[in-house]
């Protein structure tokens, strides 16, 4: 099939011609189409039956351009390939906290899936600041099982490889490396700086030489660690949530990556979202951030564990092990030691450009842009980038999660500039 743009008056045809989704519907003749605008890339609409809301499909088409930018800003349609293929991954390992897919073409790059009407969008809750006990539980899992099933320890060495030749997502890469690795720390046309973030703010980042080594070494290593099939972009907007449940969706940025760098894409984003909330003295806030602090402890101790714990498991089934037999009887924990505080360091370190990106490069979050007055949102900012730049210097030192929460509460309690 010839690719074609589906819209208002081609998609419910389109839609009652797939059994995958006749099934999904008792009628085509009621159903309600609303686009839902709220990504950059693709077009997305939900569709309901207005006599049963309950029946539902979420559909997702890339067009062969930046949907926001238009035409003039072509795209491959890759990235929908991709999409499709860590939807089936992320599935296969964690089918819990990914949208079930109904169909998918390739040819006309359209995923159509499971419609996620009674959750939010993770980043709006927390603006909120509501309280969700699952979810360092269920992000640990996630990332747990994602990260270790397709590394080299689960994998043989013929399937890791295959897996990493089929994983290239080279247009998205390249945005990535361009949006979060470059443009920031540079004085590129494309950033986009708060007018009240005072200049001496920016230029400790950009024209800092440690800064900048530091930011080079993880663009280095995201693009030559090609270690697990990553989501990619795993920041607060690509995880959706209720009390009960914690959904992962839109991993059109997925390849084979760095493992830290989809750790540090969700500690950077809860980072993020406790600078917008500490700096209220409201009873409320501080307890709102305190809880996102023990959820970024708990994310990365139950991470550990349960990534480690997945490690042996799969290492007894086998009978194998990835570095041979143990002739001293501790060497198998010493190296698990060794890649778990590797690991923290280089999550730390994504995590650092990934915060400094959102506040200078182009592509903002409602976290800090909910707030009006530049001059408190540049405040924010400035203890956001400080935080960024201290554990990006100092990755290597950090020797457990607990010292960086540490060091976000005494920034946030400091007066970076007077405002
Ligand atoms: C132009 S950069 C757009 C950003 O949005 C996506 O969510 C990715 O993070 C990308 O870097
Ligand atoms: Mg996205």
């Amino acid at each position: 099939m010839e690719y074609y743009q589906l819209n208002h008056s081609n998609l419910i045809d389109y839609l009652q011609s797939l059994p995958a989704v006749q099934q999904r519907f008792s009628s085509f003749d009621n159903l309600d189409v609303k686009e839902i605008n709220d990504g950059n890339m693709n077009f997305a609409f939900v569709v309901t039956n207005k006599q049963d809301p309950n029946q539902s499909v979420f559909v997702k088409q890339a067009p062969p351009y930046i949907k926001v930018m238009g035409e003039q800003w072509p795209l491959t349609r890759q990235r929908m390939t991709a999409e499709i293929n860590a939807l089936h991954y992320q599935s296969s390992v964690c089918p819990e906290m990914v949208p079930e897919v109904y169909y998918q073409s390739e040819a006309l790059s359209v995923v159509i899936m499971q419609n996620l009407s009674k959750h939010a969008i993770l980043r709006t809750e927390l603006i909120q600041a509501r309280y969700l006990p699952r979810l360092a539980e269920d992000l640990s899992t996630f990332l747990a099982e994602t990260l270790f099933y397709s590394s080299g320890f689960a994998l043989s060495s013929g399937d890791k490889k295959a897996m990493v030749s089929k994983s290239c997502n080279q247009d998205m890469c390249q945005i990535t490396e361009d949006f979060v690795f470059t443009y920031p720390f540079e004085h590129h046309e494309m950033n986009d700086y708060n007018p009240a973030l005072p200049q001496s703010v920016i230029d400790s980042i950009q024209k800092n030489p440690t800064v900048r080594a530091q930011v080079a070494e993880m663009k280095y290593i995201f693009m030559n660690k090609p270690e697990a099939l990553l989501h990619g972009d795993l920041h607060t907007g690509s995880v959706m949530v209720n009390e009960q449940q914690t959904f992962v969706i839109d991993p059109e940025f997925s390849f084979a990556g760095p493992m830290g760098f989809d750790i540090g894409a969700l500690i950077a984003n809860l980072y993020i979202n406790y600078f917008s909330h500490a700096h209220r003295k409201s009873a409320e806030s501080v307890n709102y951030s305190q809880w996102l602090l023990e959820t970024i402890d708990q994310l990365w101790y139950k991470f550990e564990e349960k990534f480690l714990c997945l490690w042996s498991e799969h290492e007894l089934k086998q009978e194998q092990t990835f570095m041979g037999k143990d002739l001293s009887g501790d060497s198998h924990q010493t190296f698990r030691q060794v890649f778990m505080q590797q690991l923290l360091n280089e999550s730390l370190g994504f995590a650092a450009c990934k915060i400094i990106r959102r506040i200078l490069g182009v592509a903002k979050v409602a976290d800090f842009m909910q707030f009006e007055d530049n001059t408190l949102r540049a405040k924010l900012e400035t203890q956001a980038l400080k935080m960024a730049t201290t554990i990006l210097v100092n990755r290597q030192s950090f020797k457990n999660i607990a010292d960086v929460n540490k060091l976000a509460g005494v920034i946030s309690s400091e007066t970076v500039f007077n405002v």
